[in-house]
Formats: C-alpha cells, sequence, structure tokens
C-alpha cells in the first residue's frame, strides 16, 4: 500500500523530499485548489489566479516526470472544500494508509495538520521545509539570551554560515553592507528596463475564467495577466533581473516613480515563495553576476541581504513569536481600515499610487509597502488585526509566515520592538526626497499644519506626542524628542489638533 504525498500551493518545487522520496509506482501525490485556502482572507483575484495557474502547471510537469497525481480543482465535483476533507476523501478512495507532507509555511496549518493523524487514523509525517536556509530552530537558538535580535546580525552569521560573499572569514570588500551607496532618488527621465511578462496559455486562459466567475467579489484587477506560472518562466525572470536590472537594484532600491511600479527590483518574491525558484538558487545567481563583474557590489549585496536576510530572519521571527505576534498590540490602536484602502479614492498622490498599483499588480515594492503605505497605518493608528489582513490579502507574494513579522513588527511596531529598533514613521519630507508623488499632490509637501498641509507632517509630530510615554526612553529616539521638545506649545497644540481633525475625518470615512 503506498502513501498519500500532500504538495500545498505554495510547494512547487521539484527537489521537496515529500516528491523525491516518493515511490513513483506506489504513491499518489494530491494537490486541491480548495475554498478554505481560497477564502480564509479574500485573496486577490491575481494572487489565486497566480497560485492555481501555477498548480496546474506543476502538476503537468509532475505528471510527466511519472508520478501518479490527483489533481482536484476548484470546480470538480469531488472537491472537499478544505485540505484536510479533501486528503479524508483521497484516502478513502484510494486506500492508502498514510500522509506525507511537508510542513506547511502557516502556523493556523500547521496547528491543524498537528492533529490530522487523530483526525485520520493514519499516520502523517510532516516533514521540514528545506528550502529555507535556517531552520526555526536555528533562529530559536541564535535569538536565545539576545536582548536584541537585529537582522544584520543574523544576516552576518547566515553569510558565514553559507559562505556568501565572503573573504575567508571577512565579508568581501571589507564591510558588511553597503547601503550608504543605495538610497538614492530615480531622476524623472531615467528609463527603467521593462518587466518580463508572459501571455496566458490555454491552462492560464481557464484559471482566469475561473477566478472570474468564483472570486468576482475579490480585491483586485484580475487582467491583464502577464505573471511567470512555471518553474521555466520563473528562470527567465531570474535571468533577465540579474542581466538588466540587478547592476542598478542597490542605487534604486528605495525609489519610488509614479506610474513606474516594477522600476530595479526583481519581482521574485511571488516565485520563490511559491516554490518555483529556491532562494539559494538566487543568492547564487546574484553572487556570480558579482564575480563575473556584471553587478557592482553594492546591488548584489544589497540583493542577496534581502533574501539570505531579511527573508531568513523573518520567517525564523515569526515561528519563534507566534502566537502572539499576530495578537499584539503594543500601542492599543483600533482605527477600522479607510475605505479608499480599497478604491484608492484619496487626495493623498502618495497613497493612492501605492494603492492603485497594488490593486492593478497585486504588487508594491518594499519602500511603497513600508514608508508610505505601512507609516500611514502607523500614524493614523489602524487595528493591526485589519492591516495585517489587507498585507495578507492584496500582495500576490503574502503567506502570513513573511507578511505577519513585516506588519507586526516592521511598519506597526505592534510587537513592542522585538523586531525594529525604533517605529518606522516618517513626515512627507522623506516620501518626498525619494519619489515625485508630491508633486501630483492634492496636499502641500513644504507646509507643517493646516488644511493643504500634508497630512504626514502633523500626523508624525501627532504621534511622537501622542506615544511620548513609550517612546522617549528608546536611545533611537532621542534626537527626535530633543526636536519636539524644543517645539513651541503653539505649535504643538496645531499639530494636535490638525491630527485630530485628519484623524475624525478618517473614522467618519470622509475623503482625505
Ligand atoms: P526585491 O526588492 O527585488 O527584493 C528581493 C527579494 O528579497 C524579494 O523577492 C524577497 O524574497 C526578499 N525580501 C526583501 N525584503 C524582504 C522582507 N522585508 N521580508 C522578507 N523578504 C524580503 N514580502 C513577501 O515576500 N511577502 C509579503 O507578504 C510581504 N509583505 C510585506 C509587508 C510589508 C508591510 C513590508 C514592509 C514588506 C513586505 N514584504 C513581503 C517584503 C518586501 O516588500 C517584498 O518581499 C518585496 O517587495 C517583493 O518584491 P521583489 O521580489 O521585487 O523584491
Ligand atoms: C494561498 C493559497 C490559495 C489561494 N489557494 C490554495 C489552494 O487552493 N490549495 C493549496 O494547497 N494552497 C493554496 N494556497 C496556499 C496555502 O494557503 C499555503 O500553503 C498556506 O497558507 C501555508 O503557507
Ligand atoms: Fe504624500 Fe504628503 Fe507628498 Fe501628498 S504631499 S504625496 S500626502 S507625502
Amino acid at each position: 500500500m503506498g502513501c498519500l504525498r500532500l504538495i500545498l500551493g505554495d510547494q512547487l518545487t521539484h527537489t521537496l523530499p515529500v516528491l523525491t522520496d516518493a515511490v513513483k509506482s506506489k504513491d499518489l501525490v494530491l494537490m486541491a485548489e480548495v475554498r478554505e485556502e481560497a477564502t480564509y482572507v479574500p485573496h486577490h483575484k491575481k494572487k489565486i489566479a497566480f497560485l492555481f495557474s501555477a498548480m496546474r502547471h506543476f502538476a503537468v510537469e509532475l505528471r510527466d516526470e511519472g508520478y501518479t497525481v490527483d489533481y482536484v480543482d476548484y470546480r470538480n465535483e469531488d472537491n472537499q472544500g478544505s485540505l484536510l476533507e479533501q486528503v479524508k476523501y483521497q484516502l478513502k478512495q484510494h486506500n492508502l494508509n498514510k500522509v506525507v507532507v511537508t510542513e506547511p509555511g502557516e502556523h493556523r496549518l500547521k496547528q491543524s495538520m498537528a492533529q490530522w493523524s487523530n483526525v485520520l487514523g493514519v499516520d502523517v509525517d510532516i516533514l521540514p521545509d528545506n528550502r529555507f536556509l535556517a531552520t526555526p530552530d536555528d533562529f530559536s537558538r541564535w535569538a536565545e539570551g539576545r536582548k536584541q535580535l537585529r537582522m544584520e546580525f543574523f544576516y552576518r552569521e547566515m553569510r558565514r554560515r553559507y559562505s556568501v560573499l565572503m573573504d575567508g572569514d571577512k565579508p568581501i570588500g571589507g564591510k558588511w553592507n553597503y547601503d550608504e551607496q543605495n538610497r538614492k532618488p530615480m531622476p524623472e527621465t531615467h528609463k527603467v528596463p521593462s518587466p518580463t511578462t508572459f501571455e496566458p496559455d490555454e491552462l492560464t486562459k481557464e484559471v482566469l475564467k475561473l477566478v472570474e466567475d468564483e472570486f468576482d467579489d475579490h480585491f483586485g484587477q484580475l487582467t491583464p495577466f502577464s505573471m511567470a506560472v512555471t518553474r521555466k518562466q520563473a528562470l527567465q525572470v531570474l535571468n533577465e533581473f540579474i542581466e538588466k536590472r540587478l547592476p542598478d537594484f542597490g542605487q534604486y532600491q528605495d525609489a519610488m516613480v509614479e506610474g513606474k511600479p516594477w522600476l530595479y527590483h526583481s519581482h521574485l518574491s511571488f516565485h520563490i515563495n511559491c516554490g518555483l525558484l529556491t532562494p539559494k538558487e538566487v543568492i547564487m545567481a546574484a553572487e556570480q553576476a558579482y564575480h563575473a563583474g556584471t553587478a557592482p557590489l553594492n546591488s548584489a549585496e544589497g540583493f542577496i541581504r534581502q533574501i539570505l536576510g531579511w527573508r531568513e530572519y523573518v520567517r525564523g521571527f515569526y515561528w519563534h513569536f507566534m502566537p502572539s505576534l499576530k495578537s499584539d498590540n503594543y500601542f492599543h490602536h483600533d482605527r477600522a481600515l479607510p475605505a479608499f484602502f480599497w478604491d484608492a479614492r484619496t487626495n493623498m498622490n502618495c497613497m493612492r499610487q501605492c494603492i492603485k498599483e497594488t490593486r492593478d499588480h497585486a504588487y508594491a515594492h518594499h519602500i511603497q509597502r513600508l514608508m508610505v503605505l505601512g507609516n500611514f497605518c502607523l500614524l493614523t493608528g489602524l487595528s493591526p488585526a485589519a492591516v495585517q489582513e489587507w498585507y495578507l490579502l492584496v500582495y500576490a507574494d503574502a503567506y502570513e509566515w513573511v507578511e505577519l513579522p513585516n506588519v507586526a513588527g516592521m511598519i506597526l511596531y505592534s510587537d513592542g520592538g522585538n523586531l525594529a529598533s525604533k517605529p518606522y514613521v516618517s513626515s512627507g519630507s522623506y516620501i518626498n526626497k525619494m519619489s515625485n508623488y508630491c508633486k501630483n499632490c492634492g496636499y502641500k509637501v513644504s507646509k507643517k499644519t493646516g488644511e493643504d498641509a500634508c497630512p504626514f507632517n502633523y500626523l508624525y509630530w501627532r504621534f511622537i506626542d501622542a506615544h511620548s510615554e513609550r517612546l522617549r526612553g528608546n536611545p533611537r529616539m532621542g534626537m527626535i524628542y530633543k526636536t519636539f521638545d524644543r517645539m513651541s506649545d503653539d505649535k504643538i497644540q496645531t499639530m494636535r489638533d490638525d491630527g485630530a481633525r485628519f484623524l475624525a475625518r478618517l473614522s467618519r470615512n470622509e475623503e482625505v
């Protein structure tokens, strides 16, 4: 008797042991498009289309490799609606006596799977996910006894451990981090290479029709759809990134330009997170480009840090701090998400552009997620639960293990500073420096107070004022509180009044 090998939608990797250990003549591979996974948050239409299409293509590849695959599509009459019920059904149909699965990326599913053996009455083997370069235990060992869990130190250990961009035990070039050469705004006339796009094939067209019919009420623009949905296509995205974008990735990493969503970013998170590419091969490709002389060190290092550093760090952080990470609310924030997070109807041009791009592409780059959208969420005191759900559903690369640490730890500081050494907040001047959004805005970035002043300006100081008790003792906030303490009482009162007026309008869902 063989076993049932379940592959989840974000486990589309041929080298996972759940596949490589299979006895092809006996075992059955199960993949299923189920309502529970597609709707536990109402994911962006493009995210569902991307994942279902990638899953269907992956199943075809597995069959070509000789695996026996049961692929249960969304409208199949045998579809049981959830992973557990589908596994139960398939075990019965095929008389199999064991389930093998790779550990899932999300806590809710891991908790559920821990009960599967009892519920199903068969052995359930949950194998480690060997695509990550650090295990949750590695992270917890690293974290033990440390007062601060700064990514930079975790990253240095990962560089040493995998000998990436190293010269013996020293970092190549003598420094671990070249960010002082990055962070440049982009000149308006600068021409950015076009992103790598693909025409939908017949399989993808079927999925697009399905999503249009079944998920019409979900957020987001479904078409045009041009994402890579196979490993071969994902490799093409990687190769074109290394050749055309990586050289300038570093210097323009933080830039934002109206009408240019893709810039010099890699657009690889979709493909790494669902398994079409492994983080290791992406890191190696960037390192090779540096050694071949086609990418400068500031770009190669900056890019590698995002994957070998941030991506591995947030995954370890997630497992280390779950489940409390999800319910933490350090500032006791509870404001509902404003309606314009769904329809982009706001006079704040930076918010409008970032939300529109999110709606159209299920993508926004890091600084848009962090310093525009995230900055707004924290400064206006939106409820962490509402913000977490929004980020989890709107981006096609979002799974809770990566979304939650970024939202709770990085943008909202709702964990009280386990991830970030201080809240990532800024006034409008940062957005104005790094983008051209302010030129087309209904508000004036140069004005600090008044009806037409940039809301980020007074909201920033309102936040500093309102949370003085919690934040003043933080050494990294010292300079900010020095400046604040020099402000006249009149000025502070005007900020407070402007902030209160803006927040009241937001709570009444009036246009801002
Ligand atoms: P690039 O800029 O080209 O970066 C290269 C790669 O580095 C990415 O593909 C990604 O794999 C990795 N990376 C970079 N930053 C991070 C980070 N902070 N955490 C983890 N990996 C990182 N990333 C997700 O993959 N899924 C999410 O749900 C997600 N939610 C986020 C929410 C917020 C509030 C913030 C601030 C960041 C979030 N990120 C998330 C991280 C980052 O914004 C995206 O990984 C990145 O924008 C994806 O685009 P890219 O592939 O073009 O990235
Ligand atoms: C995100 C997602 C969606 C939309 N649909 C499915 C699905 O139908 N079947 C499936 O196996 N996986 C899906 N996924 C991915 C899972 O939600 C993901 O495996 C868990 O969230 C763990 O990361
Ligand atoms: Fe955003 Fe303020 Fe600039 Fe308008 S003026 S685009 S609200 S930062």
